[in-house]
């Protein structure tokens, strides 16, 4: 098993503090030029469109940690209280509440419903900001990690991301048809740097400058047959972060909890999601999770074509250190 000084070894190599200026903010983003998005639109041929976002609810993935639950959505305005509480609630609730409600809906046809969600930014498909792992109180680029505080990431907040420029070329490498499993890829093997040269040159694809690289391990597809959020699946090996950093790559997502692999046998003794750590805080390489692959995986499967304009901003979410998304692909 790696230690800390492997993990520092690799960290000193893959480290981008200070490549796109010392404010730099966005990190691995700054590798998707014009000529790159210009490039990736010319990707979209048939007219193909698919949503890599899960649903937001009550189903959602959660189950593995107590400190993370799912959406709890919440209706505020309903049409149907012009019907029950404007005319039959108490006269406080009238007063409190419903005065408002009650002026609009009187004597008039108009209705309207409103609603909210209470969630976790992590509950479901999402980004990882910058600021979400870090280690000997620093983020990437240097900032202070105090610099997170109460009010939220004053440095690399999922603000800092411009929506437009989670848009690029986006390469699905499907290890689940490479491993040839039927639905997923159980826990035991994690996902090497020489695996994912392999299925990207089994698929006739090759990864660059600029890309998004987005990695089909089957966990969501399996997760929507079992509904157990808390199973555990093989995910990247951490050295990934250097196959990550050579390719220049400029984000990379999965279908699963957390991209790598989870299992601590398979990671750096002494610390815990060591990928999250070179790739956040050492590379500022942002992080998908809990993307839904499924039906991607089945067009690109069908049509032999893996590559494809790939559009994903972030909802801009003042000083947090994710945000939900709902990418779409286009082929
Ligand atoms: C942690 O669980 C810390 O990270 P993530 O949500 O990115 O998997």
């Amino acid at each position: 098993m790696a230690n800390l000084e492997d993990f520092r070894r690799v960290a000193d190599d893959v480290r981008n503090w200070g490549r796109w200026g010392a404010d730099d903010e966005i990190g691995t983003l700054n590798f998707i030029t014009a000529d790159k998005v210009a490039e990736a639109a010319a990707l979209v041929r048939k007219g193909t469109v698919i949503s890599l976002g899960g649903d937001f609810g009550s189903s959602g993935p959660q189950g593995a940690f107590k400190y993370r639950q799912n959406p709890v959505h919440v209706m505020t305005v309903d049409g149907g209280d012009a019907n029950t509480l404007v005319q039959y609630g108490p006269q406080w609730l009238r007063n409190a509440v419903a005065s408002d409600i009650s002026a609009y809906f009187a004597d008039n046809p108009f209705r309207f419903n409103d609603d909210m969600i209470v969630m976790p930014l992590q509950a479901a498909t999402q980004w990882d900001a910058l600021s979400h792992v870090y280690y000997e109180d620093q983020l990437y680029n240097g900032f202070p990690a105090d610099s997170v505080t109460s009010f939220g990431a004053y440095h690399c907040g999922i603000d800092k991301v411009d929506g437009t420029g989670m848009t690029s070329r986006g390469v699905l490498l499907d290890v689940v048809a490479h491993r040839g499993e039927d639905v997923f890829c159980r826990p035991g093997n994690p996902i090497t740097p020489a695996e994912l040269d392999d299925v990207a040159a089994a698929q006739g694809v090759s990864i660059g400058r600029g890309d998004i690289v987005v990695v089909n391990t089957g966990w969501w597809t399996r997760f929507l047959s079992t509904g157990n959020g808390a199973e555990v699946g093989a995910g990247l090996h951490w050295t990934c972060a250097s196959w990550l950093h050579e390719h220049e790559v400029a984000a990379v997502a999965a279908d699963n909890l957390m991209v790598e692999d989870p299992n601590p046998a398979n990671g750096v003794e002494g610390t815990f999601l060591p990928m999250h750590m070179l790739c956040l805080r050492d590379m500022g390489l942002m992080l998908g999770e809990y993307w839904n692959l499924t039906d991607l995986t089945a067009d690109c499967r069908q049509d032999g074509v893996y590559e494809f304009l790939l559009t994903a901003p972030p909802l801009k979410v003042v000083g947090a250190v994710g945000a939900p998304v709902n990418p779409i692909a286009m082929k």
